[in-house]
């Protein structure tokens, strides 16, 4: 890919036991061509490579007892030193984590503006508690269920904030985020053909009129987030034009 043709936006760290699973990220799609662009720098940091004993051992027992093993603080700390130097600055450090806060959009857009920043990913049962307490700036969950390691949300996570980097998307894509930053679901979309399984499409998205389809678009998109997320958008909240729109379309029932 080309060379970057200014400083990147996000000097990224990530400290994790399988740098190998971001390259799911580092080479396909927006993701990849932010990083192939250099708009964004990756530096992966494996704290496998600071363990000293024979057999590499990065985890202990728990103490108190119970099961699986603990991440330990002395080895992540010093994997996340080499991390500090090679992304420079004062980076902010996040670890993914079950217990941290939700990732939502805001988050999102708030750390793509950081400049510089470290995510930890945890495996085994979690990390030591001292290394979050002395090195670690905000704990990121992506949701309540369970997953096997940390790597799959930090990959989340670094997706979602580098669609916020000035320049990551194109200018289409960049349109459809801002409507989607409003905190409304996406209108249903169509193409060809015309008629599948006896579904036809919308006329109205056959009509060339653009305000109409424009309309008919956020009447759908409203419709569904009443519908389908009542958390994000309540009836009594809606504008009296979406209100308007809503009803021309024939979609607010009585
Ligand atoms: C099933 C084991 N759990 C305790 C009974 C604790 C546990 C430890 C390690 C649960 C998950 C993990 C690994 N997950 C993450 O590191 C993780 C995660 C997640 O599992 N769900 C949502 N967000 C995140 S961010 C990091």
């Amino acid at each position: 890919m080309s060379t970057p043709d200014c400083s990147p936006q996000l000097r990224l760290g990530v400290v994790s036991l399988f740098p190998e699973m971001f390259s799911a990220i580092a080479h396909w799609g927006v993701t990849g061509r932010a990083f192939e662009s250099g708009l964004c720098q990756l530096h992966l940091q494996n704290p496998r490579e600071e363990a000293s004993d024979r057999h590499g051992s990065v985890d202990d027992r728990p103490y108190g007892g119970g099961p699986g093993m603990v991440m330990q603080a002395p080895i992540l700390a010093t994997a996340l030193a080499k991390a500090r130097v090679a992304v420079g600055g004062n980076p902010k450090v996040v670890a993914m984590s079950p217990q941290g806060v939700q990732l939502d959009v805001n988050l999102a857009q708030s750390l793509a503006r950081e400049g510089q920043l470290i995510v930890v990913a945890g495996r085994y049962e979690g990390i030591d508690e001292r290394f979050m307490a002395r090195h670690v700036d905000l704990e990121v969950s992506v949701g309540d269920y369970v997953v096997s390691g940390g790597e799959l949300p930090a990959m989340i996570l670094i997706d979602a904030l580098i669609r916020w980097l000035p320049g990551a998307l194109g200018h289409e894509a960049s349109a459809t985020q801002d409507s989607f930053s409003e905190g409304l679901l996406d209108c249903p979309h169509y193409t060809r053909p015309e008629v599948y399984e006896g579904l036809a499409v919308p006329p109205v998205l056959l009509s060339g009129h653009h305000s109409e389809i424009t309309g008919w678009r956020r009447a759908q998109a409203l419709r569904r987030t009443l519908d389908r997320r009542p958390d994000l958008l309540k009836i009594d909240g809606l504008s009296d034009a979406d209100r308007a729109l809503l009803n021309k379309w024939g979609l607010l029932p009585q």
